[in-house]
């Protein structure tokens, strides 16, 4: 059997445009955030359908739909809206998904509330994309959903028949098995990512943690380990695992930073916040991104070496998130109150150690805004990769900027050899390497840079999407083309 993969159907909570109401007349933008960065290049070359939420509840009517069929016809792949309702969104989008899995998963179970009506929203919504799909996309396709709003469509599409091949990619990293089992719904959740043929993980750290939690509550059998995969049968059916650190459009970002529009942008920048060494900060307005802990390593930093101060800016550009959510409006508060503590400490008439924007800014900005940083400083408690640490990267045309990068960032496994690593939780040693970045010397800034770069380069995002892909074609496949268990060994679940 062939599945029909060359038509790739992608799922995702959101579409990769954002509908928005302009007087009478709808509008779609493009939508945020690191899926979207990572996924449009590959529907762009290759055409499919992107099945998601388009940014509109029920409650707000139709008249949308043009706008989404324009903007689909644009960019070359259709787009398939699953809508939903007020309610919906709060016990399933807020709720589990962001008040149960989000903090679950990056380590913060206190922070979890472990609602049963979220968890039985979010079952709502998974069937209601599990209905768009069956309604759109034939069942012997080839399916590729992503990240921890939709971890039981496989379940509810293969309830419907489906035959094709299903792959699943998590986007944020996988808890350890003592966080892991504080879920409640854990046997399920696991059960409902072994109905995918193949489950993706962004480090070796996350699919260890995975492989623990699936032995610890006895769900399937590991039948191997092989070159960073893990091989699992259950009732029957063989399923992989593997990890597939997700990459950037490289040539995209070092091209754009190269361009004379970039350049003068660069100066325009270098001439606004003056004439300072700038350590740059790029984050989604989040808890599991470090702000405030970078703010009191960077406050140390300055309280310690006075040679850094009138000499360093801190430009922290914050993107808005989740803004509805009390915690997150509270995370906002703290983040003014010790931008304020600190400029208050340590600003002179003609300098502020940190300036900020709370806001979205073009590609062209941001590119700028990147070459213009001597220092990245990518500082996440936890993180799935992170994507600023390798577009900052990227952006270094003159080979000279230094990576600062937390090892809990999933982007370490992979360049922390070239990057200053620091644990975000040690003030201390986050301080010292602030002043370390700053202080490098050309020559071993160039190196560390390069190094960087030549794993970025070979491990962009279209690597990623071609090691993924070729992987999931390929798994439980015997050598005749049948899809079933080399060895069946005992089945468990
Ligand atoms: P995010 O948590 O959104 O992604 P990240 O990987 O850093 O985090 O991606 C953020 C993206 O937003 C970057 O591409 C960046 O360029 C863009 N961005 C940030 N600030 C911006 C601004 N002010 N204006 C415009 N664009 C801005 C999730 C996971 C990550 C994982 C990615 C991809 O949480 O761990 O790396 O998915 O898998």
């Amino acid at each position: 059997m062939d599945d029909r993969s060359d038509r790739l159907t992608i799922l995702s909570n959101r579409l990769p445009v954002v509908l928005k109401r302009r007087g009478s007349k709808w509008q779609a933008e493009p939508g945020s955030g690191g899926l979207v960065q990572a996924m449009n290049p590959i529907l762009c070359e290759d055409g499919g359908c992107w099945v998601g939420w388009p940014g509109v509840t029920m409650e707000e009517g139709e008249g949308w739909e043009g706008a989404l069929t324009r903007v689909g016809a644009d960019s070359g792949y259709e787009l398939e809206p699953v809508v939903l309702s007020q309610n919906e969104l709060e016990r399933f989008y807020e709720g589990y998904a962001n008040s149960v899995v989000w903090p679950l998963f990056h380590g913060f179970p206190d922070r979890c509330t472990f609602d049963p009506g979220f968890f039985e929203a979010y079952g709502g919504v998974n069937e209601k994309f599990a209905d768009v799909v069956s309604e759109r996309v034939d069942d012997d396709s080839f399916i590729w959903v992503h990240d921890y709003h939709l971890f039981e469509v496989a379940r509810r599409l293969r309830q419907r028949g489906h035959v094709g091949r299903l792959a699943f990619y998590l986007h944020i990293p996988f808890p350890s098995v003592e966080n892991f089992s504080k879920l409640p719904w854990r046997e399920q959740l696991l059960s409902d990512l072994l109905a995918y043929d193949l489950i993706g993980f962004q480090t070796e750290r996350d699919l260890r943690n995975f492989g623990r939690a699936v032995e610890a509550h006895d769900v399937a059998v590991v039948t191997g380990k092989d070159g960073g995969a893990l091989h699992l049968a259950r009732r029957g059916r063989a399923i992989e695992a593997g990890a597939f650190p997700i990459g950037i459009d490289y040539e995209d970002f070092a091209g754009r930073a190269a361009t004379d529009e970039v350049t003068r942008k660069v100066a325009k920048l270098q001439s606004d916040i003056g004439p300072y060494q700038v350590l740059l900060g790029v984050d989604r307005l989040d808890y599991s991104k470090g702000l405030l802990q970078r703010l009191r390593a960077y406050e140390m930093a300055l309280e310690n070496h006075p040679d850094l101060r009138e000499e360093v800016v801190f430009f922290q550009l914050v993107v808005p998130s989740r803004e509805n959510v009390e915690e997150y409006a509270a995370l906002k508060r703290e983040f003014d109150r010790i931008v304020g503590r600190i400029n208050g400490r340590f600003s002179t008439a003609s300098w502020q150690p940190i300036q900020y924007l709370y806001n979205r800014v073009d590609p062209v900005e941001l590119s700028a805004l990147y070459r213009l940083a001597s220092v990245g400083l990518v500082t996440p408690l936890r993180d799935g990769m992170n994507l600023v640490s390798k577009e900052y990267c990227a952006s270094q045309v003159e080979g000279d900027g230094a990576l600062v990068l937390s090892e809990f960032a999933g982007a370490y496994e992979q360049l922390n050899e070239g990057a200053l690593v620091v644990n975000p939780y040690d003030t201390e040693e986050t301080a010292r390497a602030i002043y370390e970045a700053i202080n490098m010397a050309p020559v071993e800034r160039r190196r560390r840079m390069e190094q960087i770069q030549d794993i970025l380069r070979r491990t962009d995002v279209f690597w990623w999407a071609q090691q993924f892909l070729l992987r999931a074609r390929a798994v439980g496949r015997r050598p005749d083309g049948v899809i079933g268990l080399e060895t069946a060994g005992r089945t468990a679940g």
